[in-house]
């Protein structure tokens, strides 16, 4: 790792560094919180948390995925700058790169006990892993899609704690919210301030969620793979009540920090509603990177606010940083701003613009325009705030805000908008031969339970 600030060893506790506790949520549809308009889905503790902090209502995630979207959020830096720019896959290689600075990496160099808990799905390999990446705690998960009471995808086993795999039949969310509310308790205890990353993997696929969590959504939601999305959301729910429970139970209310979002749009053939927005997971439509951003620290962000200011993922390392006392790397650039001027309702104004590209889409928004496109056909330009749902094209209209979007967007990526494939890469889904380090080859003869 880096020296990128002097040394800490010994230092006493700065007083005004708050405890960080940033939760993520995985593919939640825009909609399916009470907070942003769900009429069926229950997330009373999730609105409660809204109503005692801020919501930012125009928050962004820089990527309609989960490993780039992630690896923004942690570095502060978009994903294009060390080439993490899809999702990676079940056999992938790849990793966040090393040479990376982290949010827990520059915490923990400031004074801070940090953990993970949840997903990571920024590389599996050794070099990659959290622990490798700043995270002194881990307990979750390293990649993505693992089945929620086996914790197998297909030949891969998946639950961790540290570099070791964990075997047990609990469901992931009811475990993860376990070993969180154990991890504050183990780090309140310690007399300095506390990062935990909270990365839930609900509600990502496979769907599956408590029968008691189902049961309150029969006769309610008609097609049952919504019901079971919806239950695995109000489960994440309650988990997350129970968390903010503890950090009430221990005082620590007022020196914590809690940030909440979801780390892309959601699936819509998982049940998800991304309303009002039109899109799916894994589009630069809004419906793809537009999410929900919940904030509470009280004392300095009001209770029951908004924010329109714009802002996205990567914003939040900055802002953290910030909250935390702590210096940004200065070794490289960090793209992220601080949006904590507009959590505490200091100013409207959030970031000029968001720049997006992911496989053969593009994507920019400035003020209140967003131009959206495939790399070799003519992009379509959006008025937002009038038009939410990206159905009427005013390109024809407006050419020179296209030019002038257009050239934003290429001296941003430092390529033309039309570069780059015209369409998904089929080789980046393909399957390459088995895994190959020792460890991952010891796991592939563990028995694979299959009991449910
Ligand atoms: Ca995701
Ligand atoms: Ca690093």
């Amino acid at each position: 790792m880096r020296v990128i600030g002097g040394p800490v060893a010994a230092r006493q506790r700065d007083p005004g560094q708050p405890n960080i506790l940033l939760i993520v949520a995985d593919d939640l549809g825009y909609g399916d919180l009470g907070c942003t308009g769900s009429p069926v889905v229950e997330t009373p503790y999730l609105d409660r948390l809204a109503s005692e902090g801020t919501q930012a209502t125009q928050f962004y995630v820089n990527a309609p995925v989960c490993s780039p979207s992630r690896a923004s959020l942690l570095t502060g830096r978009w994903p294009h700058r060390y080439g993490i720019e899809d999702v990676l896959y079940m056999h992938d290689r790849r990793g966040l790169p090393a040479e990376e600075v982290t949010l827990a990496e520059v915490l923990q160099q400031h004074g801070y006990a940090t953990a993970l808990i949840g997903k990571w799905h920024l590389g599996k390999h050794n070099p990659f892993l959290p622990t490798r990446q700043g995270f002194q705690t881990f307990f979750g998960l390293l990649g993505g899609s693992h089945d929620y009471y086996t914790h197998w995808r297909a030949d891969y086993y998946d639950l961790w704690r540290g570099e070791s795999p964990v075997h047990n039949s609990l469901y992931t969310t009811e475990q993860l919210t376990a070993a969180a509310t154990a991890t504050i308790r183990e780090m309140a205890d310690r007399p300095e301030p506390f990062f935990l990353y909270l990365a839930y993997n609900a509600p990502h696929e496979p769907l599956q969620a408590p029968d008691a969590y189902r049961q309150r959504y029969v006769g309610r939601i008609p097609d049952e793979k919504r019901q079971t999305y919806a239950a695995m959301i109000t489960c994440m729910d309650e988990s997350i009540g129970q968390v903010l429970y503890t950090v009430e139970q221990l005082g620590l209310r007022s020196s914590t920090l809690v940030l909440f979002l979801s780390d892309n749009g959601g699936q819509l053939r998982s049940g998800a509603s991304n309303y009002p927005w039109r899109g799916d997971k894994g589009d630069l439509l809004e419906g793809g990177v537009h999410v929900p951003l919940l904030a509470r620290w009280p004392g300095h962000i009001r209770p029951g606010t908004e924010t329109e200011a714009l802002g996205c993922d990567a914003d939040l390392f900055t802002t953290i940083l910030r909250a935390a006392h702590a210096p940004l790397p200065t070794d490289r650039i960090i793209d992220g701003e601080n949006f904590l001027p507009a959590l505490t309702g200091r100013t409207r104004r959030g970031r000029e613009e968001i720049c997006w590209r992911y496989q053969h889409q593009r994507a920019i928004r400035a003020g209140d325009w967003k131009l959206v496109g495939i790399a070799g056909e003519p992009p379509a330009l959006y008025d937002l705030p009038v038009d939410r749902v990206e159905g009427t094209d005013l390109s024809g209209i407006y050419p020179e805000v296209v030019r002038e979007l257009v050239g934003k967007w290429e001296s941003f990526y430092g390529v033309r908008w039309d570069a780059g494939p015209a369409r998904p890469r089929p080789a980046s889904r393909a399957r390459p031969a088995g895994p190959t380090t020792p460890r991952l080859r010891a796991q592939r003869r563990v028995p694979v339970p299959r009991a449910r």
